[in-house]
Parts: C-alpha cells; structure tokens; sequence
C-alpha cells in the first residue's frame, strides 16, 4: 500500500459533488468549494462531479454541452485548490454503482419521504411536466454518499434535508435487511450556507436563476467590471442600516459575502461600515470578492486549456472511485439477495 492511500484511508472520509448545470457562483464557492478547501488536509475526500443530477431537468440541459460543463467544473474544484493528490475528483455517470444503488434504494424509500422535499417542491412547481428523476434526486444523492461510506457530507443549507433523507434511507435500508450502510452527517458552515440572490434577497442564489436574470449571481468567471456593476445594482433598502441583525435581507447579504470572503469577524465588519453608505458598502464587497477570485480565474482558465491534466486527474479519480463504490455496492447487492 503506498503512503498516500494508507493515509487517505486512515481519515474520515468526505463526499461531496456538484451539478454541472453551469458556471458556478459565489454560493457554490462558499457554501460547499471554500468548505472542502479549508478541511481538505482533515479528510479523505471525494468530489464529484454529478452529471446524473444534472438531467434531471432536461429542458435545461443541451447535450452538445454537458460535457464541456462537466470539464467546467472538475477545472474549477482544481481551481479553488482541490489538489488531486489529497482528493479524488471523478464524474458521476462514469462510475456505474451510483444508479445501480439508486435503483435498489428507490425500492426501499417511500415516495411520501420524497414528496416532502423542499427542493421538489419549488423545482416541481416551475415544470411543465414533472419527471419521476426531479422527485427521485434524494435518492440518486443518498446512492452517491453511502457508497463511499462516508462520514462527512459538506453543504450549503440548501442540500441539508437531502442529507438527512440519505441518514432515513440507510437506516431503512440497515433495518431491513441488515447492518450494511454507513449513516452520514452533514457539514454545513455557520455563515454563509445560504447566499441570496443579488436582485431578489428573498431567493436563494442559484446556477438556474442565474441563466434567466443577468444580475442575479456573481459568476466565479465574472470580470471584476462586471462583478463592480452587479453589486452596485444589488437590491438593498431606504433605511441605511449597516448591522447583521438589524439589517433587511439584501444588505445581510452583502453582510454576509463580506464576512465570509474577508474572513474578518462581524463586530468588526460593523464598525468599519458605521456610518457610511450603501454605496461604500457594495464597493468593498466587490473589492473582496474580486480579491480572492482573481486567482482563482486565472488557474481556471490555465486548467481548462490543458485537456491532459484534466483527463489525467479525472481518469484516477474515476479509477478510485469504481474500487471503493464497488465494495459497497456488492456487499448491499448481497444483503438483498441479489447476485
Ligand atoms: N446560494 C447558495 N448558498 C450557499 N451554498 C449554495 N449551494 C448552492 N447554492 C448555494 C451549494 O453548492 C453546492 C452545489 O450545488 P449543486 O449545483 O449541486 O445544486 P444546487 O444546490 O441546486 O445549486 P444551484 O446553484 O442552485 O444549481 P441549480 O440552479 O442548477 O439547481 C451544494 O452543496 C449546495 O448546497
């Protein structure tokens, strides 16, 4: 066994993916990216790069896309420094496991557990037709994590009832048919975990909203102008009050991006903007963010290009992953009596 894997292998063990729906943005980077980052040497970790869960809306997909999104993301986890040396990257439809456990999960998950999803509910709501995939995406997620017996599941607050169906869904499985399933938790970061949309602080930022209004999200590819011009248009209020908990929902925003890019704690946050304006306001947040994703863009743009790193990285993380997810997919095939 070489030192790396014995090491990898004596850590608690990290999943966590992302939808390669497109360009990530600033609540990817802090809610989930920025988390792996910072814990990276605590963990073995492995990310992925959930395609599967991308078709799930598939008026949204282009085919002739996807796999340029999919390269997209595994350049930008590289990017924000996954370093493949400490972490596996792979991409969800090449590791075979992760439906054939959805499939057998599916079988044991009542559909009134999923009926009850946040996520369902308003992603359901705007479809014309709503696919048997939208509503068995908890079920996809939970086969993702509890192939790789993972003990630690770091998300923004969005994905954290997904989490807690997974914890169900093991322990309905282990009930059933005996012990087999580890039972995860999640991570989620104190602040942070739920970024709001800039033009409506009542949505949550998102990949999808973000296509359809230009000013709803910084883009991690966004210029600095444009990233200038997006917080300048923020939606914020008349009351000119700079404080996190006096504050309306999009200046707690602007707050709270701020916090988590400079890194500087509240109190002192507040006593640097007193009595000064919205407008001083949105000028640092953008000066922050341009700060720490300068670098990150430019490393972006450097990986993209080099198609055999990025083959190279995924090749391995795709080679890890089928070893480990398949341990655990024959000893639940086996439980069920199933060859
Ligand atoms: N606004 C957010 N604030 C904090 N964390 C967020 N995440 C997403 N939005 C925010 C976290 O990013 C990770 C990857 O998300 P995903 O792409 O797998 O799915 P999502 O949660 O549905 O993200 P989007 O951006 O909203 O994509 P679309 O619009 O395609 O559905 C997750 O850890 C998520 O919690």
């Amino acid at each position: 066994m070489n030192k790396q894997k014995k090491q990898q292998d004596e850590k608690p063990r990290v999943f966590s993916g992302v939808q390669p729906t497109g360009i990530l943005h600033i609540g990817n980077y802090i809610g989930a990216l920025k988390v792996w980052v910072e814990n990276q040497d605590l963990y073995d970790n492995i990310f992925c790069i959930v395609d599967l869960h991308a078709i799930t809306i598939p008026e949204a997909i282009n085919p002739k896309d996807l796999k340029q999104q999919v390269r997209e993301v595994a350049a930008m986890y590289l990017a924000c420094g996954i370093d493949p040396k400490k972490s596996t990257i792979f991409v969800q439809s090449e590791v075979p496991s992760h439906s054939e456990l959805a499939w057998i999960l599916n079988c044991v998950t009542p559909i009134s557990w999923l009926e009850k999803m946040t996520q369902y509910k308003s992603k359901s709501g705007k479809q014309k037709t709503v696919n048997a995939g939208l509503l068995n995406y908890p079920v996809l997620m939970a086969a993702d994590i509890l192939l790789y017996e993972t003990d630690i599941v770091p998300v923004g607050e969005d994905q954290k009832q997904h989490v807690e169906l997974s914890r169900d869904i093991a322990r309905r499985f282990n009930s059933l048919f005996g012990t087999t399933l580890k039972i995860p938790k999640s991570m989620i970061r104190k602040s942070g975990a739920r970024i709001m949309g800039l033009d409506n602080p009542l949505q949550k930022m998102s990949k999808s909203a973000a296509i359809k209004k230009n000013d709803h999200a910084i883009m991690l590819t966004d210029s600095p102008e444009i990233i200038r011009k997006k917080i300048s248009k923020a939606v914020t209020d008349a009351n000119g009050e700079i404080s996190f908990r006096k504050a309306s929902p999009g200046v707690k925003n602007l707050l709270t991006i701020h916090e988590t890019f400079s890194g500087k704690p509240t109190l002192e946050i507040e006593e640097y903007f007193k009595g000064k304006g919205y407008g001083f306001l949105k000028k640092e947040v953008a000066e922050v963010v341009i700060n720490e994703i300068r670098p990150i863009q430019e490393k972006y743009f450097q990986i993209l290009n080099d198609k055999p790193y990025l083959e190279k990285v995924l090749e391995q993380g795709k080679s890890r992953a089928l070893g480990l997810s398949n341990i655990v997919l024959r000893n639940v095939k086996n439980q069920i009596g199933l060859s």
